[in-house]
């Protein structure tokens, strides 16, 4: 079989303490194409990206979910590798992640909670949130994730068309009129066992943040994965692939004009 190509998407936001420890960390040659979509830096970010040479786009949306959709529409690779440039994502992973999409899987998850893995990161609050979302995930869904709220993760570009993730915020009245994605994590577990796709977890510490701060709102992310949950638990698996297909004739169409 043709080796699969890897696109590495990192999305920043002043970021500056992160970068300057890990983008030395991440050999070029593992991946074809490294996109950084940056929301607006002020804190020397992008001079930091450029350094490296890797392609940085400034985004034109706002939040993670536009920074995602922005990744992903800007490149072409079989595999699309999601990594946080913070501190909390280790890019020696990145190898392994590759070597298990190219076994044969959709997603391939770094679970923070699949032993001997741990996260140096969590909170009380996380660390009791992420138990419970990834419960209820698994009872609703069949499936039996570890960790469903982890970003860190590598996904063939075919499973995300087939899942719609990266149009998930246009696909009905409800997902228009309150953006129901923070990002693609729970939108992804959920579909991934509601189609049937192939999905393993590989353990991965979360080390502690490089300076910055999270930009993550509890109350925000945990209402919109509760909704999301539940959009995705109540739509059939039929109305999944109508909205897939939609998006794959919007981006043929802009292809032709
Ligand atoms: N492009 C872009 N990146 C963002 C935005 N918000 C956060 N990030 C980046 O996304 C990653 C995860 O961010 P954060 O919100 O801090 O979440 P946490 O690290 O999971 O707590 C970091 O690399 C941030 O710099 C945004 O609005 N746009
Ligand atoms: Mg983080």
């Amino acid at each position: 079989m043709a080796r699969l190509t890897t696109a590495l998407f990192m999305p920043t936001l002043n970021e500056l303490t992160g970068l300057r420890a890990i983008l030395p960390r991440i050999d070029p040659s593992w991946c074809d194409e490294i996109v950084v979509v940056d929301g607006n830096s002020t804190d020397g970010t992008i001079d930091e990206v450029a350094k490296y040479g890797h392609r940085l786009i400034q985004q034109k949306g706002r939040g993670l979910f536009d920074a995602w959709t922005t990744g992903f529409d800007n490149t072409t690779s079989d595999i699309f590798i999601v990594f946080t440039p913070d501190g909390n994502c280790i890019p020696e992973l990145i190898p392994t992640l590759i070597a298990k999409i190219s076994e044969g899987y959709d997603m391939v998850c770094v679970s923070r909670y699949l032993p001997p893995a741990k996260s140096h990161d969590d909170t009380f609050i996380s660390a009791l949130g992420n138990r419970v979302f990834t419960k209820v995930i698994n009872l609703l869904f069949g499936a039996r994730y570890t960790d469903t709220l982890g970003g860190f993760r590598a996904y063939r570009r075919d499973a995300i068309l087939a899942m719609n993730l990266h149009r998930q915020n246009e696909e009905s009245w409800l997902h228009r009129r309150f953006p129901l994605t923070t990002t693609w994590e729970i939108g992804s577990v959920c579909r991934v066992a509601k189609l049937g796709l192939r999905t393993t977890d590989i353990p991965g510490d979360e080390p502690i943040r490089r300076g910055g701060t999270s930009k993550m709102s509890v109350v925000r992310n945990g209402t919109a994965g509760v909704m999301q949950i539940g959009a995705d638990f109540f739509s059939s698996r039929r109305a999944l692939e109508r909205a897939a297909a939609k998006s794959r004739r919007a981006a043929e169409a802009s292809s032709r004009s």
